[in-house]
């Protein structure tokens, strides 16, 4: 199938490669060419091998970053104040497990295998969020997580529903919604607490002074230092940067901190005249880098509980192997 053989210059970073056929070339002048218009790429289409690595790397980690999200909130569900707060919380998490669950097919749709990620998760070679691996100490942190980590996850998932992979954006617009109404019940739950005691005030004040910086940490590093952001933006993956992403939400957030009552924990918060957007003061990156690196404070309890959980859960998974196979055999009788 492949016809003459051309050479494609080759970068000095880039692998050595061997020559390119004229049909890889158009394949790849098609893919490009839909992506500039717009086009959704579509799990049989052709892309190129990095492409697909880079959104395997992504969706995977995300999927990661879901499930494993389940545990700072669910340490709450059994000491949440009252009925109505413990449904409200129980829906949330339950909503994060089917978030994993749409991802993970999502990238099964790239060829990766669910265990080869799952493994991945478990041997601590794939990255989760940075975010939870810090302790959910009060309940005014279930209400902080929706607010800011919920909000920042919505400013920075929003923008993925009009990813160029089409299986990804689609479980976006799911996802977002249900993050729409997880960013309001930690809302919600904090001016509630708000109006109560000065207590009550003060954890919430505690509360937003240990997850505001983590938070802004959720966008990933600068720019400049973002070794992804250049590919995966012109290949529409992203389509708004790590450092355009982190300051839309601080412009969004400051406002809601005012509704609520609460500080910020940044003296160097300032709307700047000039840009229309306030500035904010410096990220401690080693802090994000030792997290990021497996160092967080609950990195290791939170990895535990994944591979407990995974292996506590194989009785489910065999009975349903077990049940397939039955219900196969039927039908081959059957038929
Ligand atoms: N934490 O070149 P960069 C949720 C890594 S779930 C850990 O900028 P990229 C929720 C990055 O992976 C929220 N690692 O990378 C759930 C890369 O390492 P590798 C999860 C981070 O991919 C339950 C390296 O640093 N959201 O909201 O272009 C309850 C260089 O970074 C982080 C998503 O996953 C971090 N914060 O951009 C409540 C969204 N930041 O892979 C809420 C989808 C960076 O080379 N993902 N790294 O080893 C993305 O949008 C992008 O992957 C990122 C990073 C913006 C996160």
């Amino acid at each position: 199938m492949y016809t003459q053989a051309i050479d494609i210059p080759q970068g000095k970073d880039e692998p050595k490669r061997g020559p390119r056929s004229l049909t890889e070339v158009e394949y790849e002048a098609e893919f490009d060419a839909k992506v500039a218009r717009g086009d959704f790429i579509e799990p049989k289409d052709w892309m190129p091998d990095a492409y697909r690595k880079t959104l395997v790397r992504q969706i995977s980690q995300h999927a990661h970053s879901e499930i494993v999200g389940m545990l700072p909130e669910g340490n709450w569900i059994t000491r949440a104040p009252t009925l109505k707060r413990k449904s409200i919380l129980l829906a949330k998490v339950q909503d994060e497990g089917g978030h994993g669950l749409y991802l993970y097919a999502a990238a099964e749709t790239l060829g990766a295998s669910r265990d080869d990620l799952v493994e991945a998760l478990h041997s601590g070679k794939a990255k989760y969020s940075s975010i939870f691996n810090y302790p959910t100490l009060t309940w005014a942190d279930i209400g902080v997580i929706g607010w800011l980590v919920d909000g920042a996850a919505i400013m920075n998932q929003i923008p993925l529903t009009r990813c160029s992979y089409g299986p990804y954006a689609r479980a976006m617009i799911r996802i977002c919604k249900e993050e729409s109404f997880h960013q309001r019940q930690g809302f919600d739950l904090l001016l509630t607490m708000m109006q109560g005691s000065a207590e009550q005030r003060a954890m919430v004040q505690d509360a937003t002074n240990r997850w505001w910086w983590p938070s802004l940490m959720m966008f990933g590093p600068h720019d400049k230092d973002s070794p992804h952001s250049g590919d995966s933006m012109k290949w529409g993956i992203k389509r708004i940067s790590n450092d355009d992403l982190r300051q839309k939400f601080v412009d969004a957030t400051v406002p809601q901190a005012r509704v609520l009552g609460v500080t910020l924990p940044d003296p160097l918060l300032k709307f700047n005249e000039a840009t229309g957007h306030w500035d904010f003061g410096p990220i401690d990156w080693s802090e994000f880098w030792n997290v990021v690196n497996g160092h967080g404070p609950c990195a290791k309890d939170r990895l535990a509980a994944r591979v407990k959980a995974w292996e506590d859960g194989a009785w489910v998974r065999e009975a349903a192997v077990a049940y397939a196979e039955k219900q196969a055999r039927r039908e081959r009788r059957a038929a």
